[in-house]
């Protein structure tokens, strides 16, 4: 899994979530941050959608961003002659509409469909733009009908076809053999698209690079239609975890927390707490047995490294299942080198008696409260 390109679609599918509306120093600040961080494509919003879309479109194609810049479009001539016109570099085509699919299934309009892609794909490379073309629904669609025309548009000479999991019902394990089998069929890149609906979307994402798909659409936090496609950070978390040194160095991982948020605050909502990487407990350890080790040692609780990240680990000691390796650390931090086990193991029981009356404490609090011990202890010993 190393030969992959990153489609971001935040501009596009993201424009779909249920809060998304954009402005256009919003996309472009978007835009440019999803290229200082590195992504090798940015899809946008089809120009055919609105006069607005249509005219940041045109802006962002001429952004001279390093991503290569992508608009999405049914496929329809009257699409495609605008989007020819906005100066992108690529077009993706998504078939038309599902009464494609439905007559597309039954097997009746076959005929038809290749003529009608192969009439806007052909106009597309007139214009020397990169072309894909993808149907909607893959998972349901009948398997030979859909390879047959996948077969078809990559003999027309497409750059890439697409397999979208619209309605987010893959499996890993049906992922990789769809993309192993259209690998065997079709000779040009296989870009793919997972929706989240029942929580596979990076797992799949991850099934298809090791089945042989090139291209992955992602969407910062991971936003989209209903609950969303495939998070750009959680792909990294994957892909860092099987090859730490080759995502590290194609992707500014350490901006991927000031991404995150402009694209929360463009939503209108809170980074997840349980977000990838930079959720607010991503790096939080709290029992103390895993306080202890991840003192000793980060690799033994932590599969990321925080700092890779720009972001921090953080240690929670103010509560009952606290213990006093943690603790002790923590007065070490504060400046206290000399304090003793005896004296950490009688904090440790004050912050647990206190957590058990008072529920958890805030850092300042736990401060506190080993000052308080240690200034007692020091009168105590004069
Ligand atoms: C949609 C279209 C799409 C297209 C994906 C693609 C999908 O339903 O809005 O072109 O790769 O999920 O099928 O986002
Ligand atoms: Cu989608």
């Amino acid at each position: 899994v190393r030969n992959f390109s990153i489609i971001d679609t935040t501009l596009r599918e993201g424009e779909q979530f249920a809060t998304a509306h954009f402005d256009t120093a919003t996309k472009v600040a978007i835009a440019r941050a999803l290229d200082a961080f590195g992504v090798e494509y940015i899809e946008l919003t089809s120009p055919a959608a609105s006069e607005q879309s249509r005219r940041d479109c045109e802006l962002i194609a001429n952004l001279g961003l390093r991503a290569k810049v992508l608009t999405h479009i049914r496929c329809h001539m009257d699409d495609a002659r605008i989007a020819v016109q906005t100066g992108v570099r690529g077009v993706n085509v998504v078939m038309g509409t599902s009464s494609y699919l439905r007559e597309f299934s039954h097997g009746k309009d076959m005929a038809f469909i290749v003529k009608a892609a192969g009439e806007v794909i052909r106009f597309l490379q007139s214009h020397n733009v990169e072309v894909r073309f993808s149907s909607e629904d893959s998972f349901r669609t009948d398997l030979v009908d859909l390879l047959t025309l996948y077969r078809a548009v990559d003999q027309l000479g497409v750059h890439r076809v697409g397999i979208a999991d619209t309605v987010g019902c893959a499996d890993p394990r049906q992922v990789y053999d769809l993309v192993r089998t259209l690998r065997g069929v079709v000779s040009c890149d296989i870009e793919t698209h997972f929706h989240n609906d029942t929580g596979c979307a990076i797992a799949n994402a991850y099934a298809a690079l090791e089945a042989g798909a090139t291209h992955i659409d992602t969407c910062v936090l991971g936003i989209g239609e209903r609950n969303g496609i495939t998070p750009l950070g959680g792909l990294m978390a994957r892909l860092y975890t099987a090859a730490r040194d080759h995502v590290s160095n194609k992707y500014a991982l350490r901006t991927l927390p000031a991404l995150d948020q402009l694209v929360a605050d463009a939503v209108g909502i809170d980074v997840p707490f349980n977000n990838f990487i930079t959720g607010s407990s991503a790096f939080t350890h709290k029992a103390g047995i895993h306080a202890k080790a991840i003192l000793n040692n980060p690799s033994t609780y932590e599969i990321l490294r925080p700092e890779d990240f720009g972001v921090e680990r953080t240690v929670a000691i103010g509560h009952r299942l606290t213990g006093w390796n943690a603790v002790k650390a923590r007065v070490v931090q504060l400046g206290f080198a000399d304090c003793d086990d005896v004296l950490a193991k009688r904090m440790t029981a004050a912050i647990k008696a206190e957590a058990d009356r008072n529920g958890a404490q805030s850092p300042a609090q736990v401060d506190a409260l080993i000052r308080t011990f240690l200034a007692n202890d020091a009168a105590e010993k004069k």
